[in-house]
């Protein structure tokens, strides 16, 4: 038990379930044969066989079918599950992918303990495009990646099929996840070349059964990296031919090719402002070139520059919102979740709402670079659901960002969802295997947003630990509260981006010798002896304004505004009053104190789980558990040792004193820390 099988190791169920289940599902059948529709029989037969349900032959009992429909209660993804007092439950879909993911949806019902005898459950994806952004370079190193090498054998491709393929395509199937862009962001033109074409191509094949369709990062200026042009305008008639050749040559090889996800002009990476045009050229040309094949192109909006001096939080919105209504209908506007990248808690990004004329899709990070790594256990699920419900207040309450990103707001057919994976070719595949459920719940709120966090957790707890009441219900109790309890220790009341340089892991509020100004933590927190936190309301940088006027109103004052992004928006004094009552410096600590005391109440919950949970999971944990504990105390520490010689304000009564002065703190350095581009 490594656990490599992920949640996918379904053990078998407690005697009365095995063997109502056996009962139900005696005769296993499909009227469709296509290479999807066998894959899910095949499914089902093994999901069954590791419940401890196989069918007895010849015994009496249900069927269960596999059957084509038209039904226009699903979409061409969804499917619908009967199951009839008479014993027949049928999964019926419009396509054979429908049949797959109503098989996975059937087998985790079972491994869940959900009752199977009388079932009508429709369900169809309400996104649809649910990608994975790999960040994987070409020679195997994954940029913000905690669970070893990529998992892609380019060297070896395409020869050598390895069968990782096919069980991380099985694994992205169970979840309804449909599309896979397997290269970094920061893009090498070399992903464009013949060779490596044909290497997609090899991938492609191997999880096209699977409903997946692969994507490529494509380098903006790889017409001439690898086309001998002198530019790559695009506007210049020379350059768009390019890229049409280009995607010809790539849909000939892979007729079902997904389209290209592009980083333009971030952090350095070439762009379209290179010849001063806008994102909305760039992204319309390359749009054309993908057009005639259904190809679409997956525009990032994670945009600032070394020199522009304005609040980095504006800068996105400030060159994007501008261009609602210019891109093409192929193309979709891939936002992060927030406005900076990826914080512990970070407030909706605020062109969610703001471009109704748009495809706007939404990027999370399942790959913790912020938020404790491999190691802390950190579960996301509340993060990602607490940024879909936030409410945008575009057209009224109720105008949530789910709603923005399913379309239903605005009438959009096409809508995406991308997570950054956190997959790599440890044999646990995410780095830890409390990890593997921010996989999972990224996949369960791609197929549905409104899905809530907790309800994911135990589904997730249930299928890779074992139905038993108090694993799941102890590991629901673990996971839930674990996000607030590392933006306690980490970027309390709204801090953000107070973490070490470069590697992004443990503390640094200290930091200011940066040569970009908005790379250091003191940008962010702004601390000195008389206060704290960015002003970002009209006073100060107001972007405050890029949101819609009820919400802007209500951050105008810190008084109105959610104390969870209190420093995120205002600037105070370490005396400011809380609504607790407490001064502003106090609570703070008790924030550090809290989210301390959290993680070692988490070691006590897991250390109760050690008869139920198999050796070396349970171990593996366990020392991660510690390694997170002694880095919260770390982190408390050394913040409050840090800002402690900003306001020389003494400790609230009863918090201890930081176990070593700033300075070691200061000393502290991570020279190998994983995942540095
Ligand atoms: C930041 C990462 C950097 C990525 C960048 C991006 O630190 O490695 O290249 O985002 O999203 O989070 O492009």
């Amino acid at each position: 038990e490594d656990g490599h099988e992920l949640w996918l190791r379904a053990s078998p169920l407690p005697a009365p379930q095995r063997s109502a289940l056996r009962h139900q599902a005696t005769r296993l059948q499909t009227t469709a044969h296509g290479p999807t529709a066998r894959l899910a029989l095949a499914e089902l037969q093994r999901g069954l066989a590791r419940l401890g349900a196989t069918p007895a032959r010849g015994g009496k009992g249900g069927t269960i079918t596999l059957e084509l429909v038209q039904d226009s209660r699903i979409n061409d993804e969804g499917f619908h599950i009967t199951a009839r007092p008479d014993g027949q439950t049928v999964i019926a879909a419009r396509r054979e992918i429908g049949l797959l993911y109503g098989v996975f949806h059937y087998l985790r019902l079972a491994a869940t303990g959900a009752p199977l005898a009388t079932l009508d459950l429709a369900s169809s994806p309400r996104v649809q495009l649910r990608v994975l952004n790999h960040w994987d370079n070409l020679d195997g190193v994954v940029e913000r990646g905690y669970s070893g090498r990529s998992i892609w054998d380019w060297w070896r491709l395409p020869d050598w099929r390895d069968t990782l393929y096919t069980e991380y395509a099985r694994a992205n199937a169970s979840l309804g996840i449909n599309g896979v862009v397997v290269n970094n962001v920061n893009a090498k033109s070399t992903s464009l070349t013949a060779p490596y074409i044909a290497k997609l191509a090899a991938i492609a094949g191997e999880l096209r059964p699977w409903g997946i369709r692969v994507y490529l990062s494509a380098r903006w200026t790889a017409p001439m990296e690898i086309g001998g042009l002198k530019s790559a305008d695009p506007l210049d008639p020379a350059v768009a031919a390019w890229w049409r050749a280009k995607s010809d040559e790539i849909y000939a090889a892979i007729p079902d090719f997904g389209g290209f996800l592009v980083k333009a002009n971030s952090e350095g990476q070439p762009g379209p402002q290179d010849y001063r045009r806008s994102h909305a050229e760039g992204a319309n040309m390359l749009a054309a070139a993908v057009k005639p094949h259904g190809g679409v192109v997956m525009w990032r909006a994670f945009v600032y520059a070394h020199d522009n001096p304005d609040d980095r939080a504006k800068q996105a919105y400030n060159d994007f919102q501008p261009l609602d209504g210019q891109f093409a209908d192929n193309v979709l506007v891939q936002v992060k979740n927030g406005a900076i990248d990826f914080q512990p808690r970070e407030p909706f990004h605020p062109l969610f709402g703001a471009m109704p004329k748009t495809n706007l899709m939404m990027e999370f990070q399942i790959t913790k670079e912020y938020v404790g790594q491999s190691t802390h256990l950190t579960y996301l699920g509340t993060l990602f659901s607490e940024t879909l419900q936030a409410d945008t207040q575009a057209k009224g309450t109720g105008s949530t960002v789910a709603k923005v990103v399913d379309g239903t707001l605005d009438g959009h057919r096409l809508t995406g969802m991308a997570g950054v994976a956190n997959i790599g070719a440890d044999r646990d595949w995410s780095g830890s295997i409390f990890n593997q459920a921010d996989w999972y719940a990224f996949g369960r709120l791609a197929w549905d947003p409104e899905l809530s966090p907790e309800t994911i957790a135990r589904e997730w707890a249930a299928q890779t630990f074992g139905p038993a009441p108090k694993v799941v219900n102890t590991v629901t109790t673990i996971m839930m509260p674990s996000r607030e309890a590392a933006v306690d220790y980490m970027t309390p009341l709204g801090l953000a981006h107070v973490m070490g340089t470069g590697h992004h892991y443990g503390p640094a509020p200290w930091v200011s010798h940066l040569a970009r100004p908005e790379w250091n933590p003191v940008y962010y927190h702004k601390a000195d002896a008389q206060g704290i936190g960015f002003d970002r309301s009209a006073k100060g940088s107001n972007a405050i304004s890029q949101y819609a006027p009820p919400i802007a109103q209500k951050l105008s004052d810190p008084a109105t505004t959610d104390e969870r992004q209190l420093l995120w928006f205002h600037h105070l004094p370490w005396d400011y009053r809380l609504k607790n009552g407490e001064a502003l410096w106090s609570g703070m600590v008790h924030h550090y104190d809290a989210g301390v005391a959290q993680v070692a109440r988490m070691q006590v919950q897991w250390d109760s789980l050690q008869p139920y949970i198999d050796k070396e999971r349970f171990a593996k944990t366990q020392a991660f558990l510690a390694i997170q504990r002694r880095e919260a105390q770390w982190w408390r520490d050394a913040s409050i040792a840090y800002f402690q010689s900003v306001n020389h304000l003494d400790l609230p009564s009863g918090s201890a004193k930081p176990a070593h002065d700033l300075d070691w703190y200061k000393e502290q350095n991570l020279p190998y820390a994983p995942g540095n581009p």
